[in-house]
């Protein structure tokens, strides 16, 4: 055995071994359960970060762990591959973006390898590759087929300059990226995907998901955001078409003050037709961004339209405002206000001198005052004549019925989810795949004609996408009457390709979307990743998976049975980032430590889904901790061959120290399988080589002990630091490889403590102390102590009058 541990040797050949082997790659036939193992797929920017290492070391362990239970363990890799940066890339630098892209995947591959991550790359995926998207386009078509899919128009940021579609992230502080005019809105023509129509299964489903995080399922119902409430008509004065407003609370109805519309309302166009001041407010409103997050934090402000709305219970008129806090896309765009109870119409009416009708009240008279603030909690009515006295609860009811009654409204149950827009006007994306005939109107791409390939031969120059006016890919024939069409220029939203890869995974070289095999692997047993995904993709994953399950592709309802969402990286306190400066580039640590060390130090720092503080001198210590059990493993093994195990005559202290090894053999499965807390399960074996560096015991038992304890050692931290240990292995004796090693088992009998410590008392004092076995019985134990050299001293030769034995804990000799 090497005297010395050297990692980058022993790396090199471990990997080779695994490859060599091919014991990643895994098939579908073999008889042992299965369990899918998934970290969410990088988006190949260039090289690690040290945010991956971390997501990747999790996936990695827990694989590992799960194959020495004896499963069939799946751990894909693949490659997110389009967006928007390869875009900036090919500008900044004159390369094309697939140039760009391939040439980081193959980077960033080298990479993953060199960390030892026990991937089948035998499936290796990029969402760029037209034998990918091709199932995408195709998906597309079916659901266009079911008409999940529609077109219409929606606003996207418009550079009046460079008269180009700007992504969100390229529009800073209002202003192009690069140039600096102020964005506007435009109405543009886009295609989407009805995740409407399953807004009520997805919220519903989140309750199977016993493996999910709680913040997680949280945050995706809130997205959803179901409501109950009731749609109501405000009939207008000299018109005979009514303004219908939702709202939550139709309890505070006899606190209507006002009606207020959305910009872009059809009683807002009407009033605007004869108002040039309310044409201008309008046009303001449209240049703004109305997104629900900027509406939070908007000033909220307003015209008042002249027309007046009649109270549909009371008969009372009320003004009819334009607000550009109410969103045209969100219930019927227009609201009944009631200032007294909702705030936000508090400071509307405070602001523009509206009435404020206060109509709920609390229970027992306390903090209900509305001269401050609007009262948002439920209560008593009051001044709601018919329905005075009822609790909101009631009130609810009631009024629902009562307008049900009398044909003015109905009750209606609102998703805040919008449908998913899926078109992005750029060049680095999946073609959507229709064309647009003069006669024959939108027509699909032929199925036989799929993938509709994004051309190479492009330049980039920030201005419209490419596509455009590329001569032989927008201009097609039609595929139904032949004559001259347009093809669509857009490309999907990247989100698009990640919401299918981990399903793509399980049949990647099928001439099909998905094959059989996708019924065998999923769902995803563990799936690892970012907070940051835990609304977008995570919603559009499970969106995706009930549309397969729909089209008859797989059979399950869920993608991912368990989600693990990791904590972030740190350094000095905060998120390491390049924008920040404070990031530790990965490759790096592995030159100067090897991949072990950095696996180790991440797995330790903290507990997965904790925030991780980077430390240097853990690095350190890290590496230092590895080089003891070397170290030990090397003297146990240069002092010659061990004989087996003699359980039945262990000493004392070689009792002791089996019973830690097997204490601690339960505790890290433990650790591993239930809490996936790998730093504690990384402590109990440091603390193992502590106390093994404390044994000097050359017996052959205690030789045999020894042996037990490092091979324990090994097994356990195998899936932390699968290198060091691959090669420690194989320098305690064995011919197999660790990697295809059962999970070690705790020996129950380690465990009992087979040997009691009892104090022997001279006439109530303290004299001596005495080891028995635990079997022994009291006739053997006063034997023992009486035989026992420094007791027979202080006895001083008197005569024994009593003796007196308390079990487990003394012997009193009274003399
Ligand atoms: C009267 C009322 C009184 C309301 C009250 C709230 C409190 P969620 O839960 O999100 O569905 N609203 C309805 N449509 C809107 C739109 N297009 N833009 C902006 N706001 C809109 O919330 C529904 C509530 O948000 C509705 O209930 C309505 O205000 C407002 F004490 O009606 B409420
Ligand atoms: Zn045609």
């Amino acid at each position: 055995m090497q005297e010395n541990y050297q990692p980058l040797t022993i790396e090199q050949d471990a990997q080779n071994a695994w490859e060599t082997s091919g014991v990643f790659n895994v098939s579908e036939s073999s008889t042992q359960e299965k369990y899918y193992c998934l970290a969410m797929f990088p988006y190949p920017s260039g090289k690690l970060h040290m945010g991956h290492v971390r997501n990747y070391t999790i996936g990695d362990v827990i694989s590992r762990y799960q194959r020495m239970l004896g499963k069939n363990v799946l751990q894909p890799m693949g490659w997110d591959a389009f967006g928007l940066p390869a875009e900036n890339a090919a500008m900044k630098h004159g390369v094309h973006p697939a140039d760009w892209t391939y040439e980081n995947i193959d980077y960033m591959r080298n990479q993953l390898k060199q960390l030892g991550f026990a991937y089948d790359w035998d499936r290796e995926l990029a969402t760029c590759d037209p034998s990918y998207y091709k199932w995408e386009q195709w998906f597309f078509l079916k659901l266009l087929e079911k008409g999940l899919v529609y077109k219409k128009t929606a606003p996207v940021n418009w550079c009046p300059n460079d008269m180009t579609v700007l992504a969100n992230e390229q529009v800073i502080d209002g202003c192009c990226w690069r140039c600096d005019t102020q964005v506007e809105r435009k109405e543009i023509a886009q295609w989407f995907l009805k995740i409407t129509e399953y807004a009520d299964e997805l919220l519903t489903s989140l309750e199977t998901l016993d493996g999910w995080p709680e913040q997680v399922k949280t945050m995706q119902a809130n997205w959803i955001g179901r409501s109950e409430g009731v749609e109501l008509d405000f009939a207008v004065s000299d018109s005979d078409k009514p303004v219908r407003v939702y709202t939550t609370c139709p309890d505070t109805l006899m606190g209507v003050t006002y009606v207020a519309v959305a910009a872009e309302h059809p009683l807002a166009l009407k009033a605007a037709e004869t108002n040039p001041e309310i044409a201008a407010f309008i046009a303001e409103c449209k240049l703004m961004e109305t997104s629900e997050a900027a509406m939070e934090t908007m000033e909220k402000r307003g015209v008042d339209s002249g027309i007046k709305a009649i109270h549909p219970l009371t008969g009372e008129e009320v003004p009819v405002w334009i607000a550009n806090f109410v969103l045209m896309s969100y219930g019927t765009g227009a609201v009944m206000s009631v200032p007294a109870h909702d705030q936000r119409d508090y400071e509307f009416a405070q602001k523009y001198g509206i009435a404020i009708k206060q109509v709920i009240f609390s229970k027992n008279g306390e903090e209900d005052d509305c001269s401050t603030q609007a009262y948002t909690a439920k209560g008593v009515l009051k001044n709601s004549a018919a329905f005075d006295g009822l609790s909101s609860e009631q009130a609810f009811i009631k009024i629902a019925e009562t307008l049900e009654q009398q044909g003015k409204g109905q009750r209606k149950t609102n998703f805040r989810l919008r449908d998913w827009g899926v078109s992005r006007q750029r060049y680095w994306g999946a073609p959507i795949p229709v064309i647009y005939c003069d006669d024959c109107g939108t027509v699909p791409v032929p199925e036989a004609d799929l993938p509709v390939e994004l051309p190479r031969d492009v330049v980039l120059d920030g201005s419209q996408s490419p596509l455009v006016a590329h001569p032989t890919f927008s201009h097609v024939d039609c595929p139904k009457c032949g004559k001259a069409a347009r093809r669509e220029t857009d490309t999907f939203d990247t989100f698009m390709e990640s919401s299918w890869y981990f399903a793509r995974f399980t049949s990647s070289k099928a001439d099909s979307m998905l094959d059989a095999s996708a019924n065998y692997w999923l769902p995803v047993d563990q799936y690892i990743g970012g907070i940051e995904h835990a609304i977008l993709h995570l919603l559009y994953a499970r969106f995706y998976t009930k549309l397969l399950r729909d089209e008859g592709l797989i059979v399950c309802d869920e993608p991912f049975k368990k989600l693990l969402t990791q904590g972030m990286v740190l350094k000095d306190g905060s998120k390491m980032s390049k924008s920040k400066g404070n990031t530790v580039d990965p490759q790096a640590l592995i030159d100067q430590y090897g991949a072990d060390t950095v696996r180790l130090f991440i797995m330790f720092a903290a507990p997965p889904e904790q925030s991780l503080e980077w430390s240097d001198s853990g690095v350190e210590g890290g590496f230092r901790f590895l080089k003891r059990l070397w170290k030990l493993v090397y003297q146990h093994v240069e002092a010659g061959k061990t004989q087996l195990l003699d359980k039945q005559a262990l000493t004392e202290e070689q009792q002791a120290v089996r019973r830690q090894v097997h204490l601690t053999i339960q505790k890290v499965t433990d650790d591993f399988g239930r809490r996936l807390t790998f730093n504690t399960a990384i402590a109990a074996n440091m603390e193992l080589v502590n106390t093994l560096s404390r044994f000097v015991d050359e017996s052959d038992n205690g030789r045999a002990v020894r042996q037990e304890a490092l091979e324990s050692i090994v097994l356990l931290l195998s899936p932390i630091v699968p290198h060091v240990t691959h090669q420690l292995w194989l320098d305690l004796g064995h011919q197999q490889a660790v990697v295809s090693e059962q999970w070690p088992k705790v020996d129950e009998s380690a465990l009992t403590q087979n040997i009691l410590e009892l104090v022997i008392q001279v006439n109530g004092k303290l004299r001596s102390k005495l080891s028995v076995s635990v079997s022994a019985g009291k006739d053997e134990i006063e034997k023992l102590a009486l035989s026992d050299e420094q007791t027979i001293r202080f006895m001083e030769g008197k005569p024994v009058k009593k003796v007196i034995v308390v079990p487990g804990k003394l012997v009193n000799i009274v003399v």
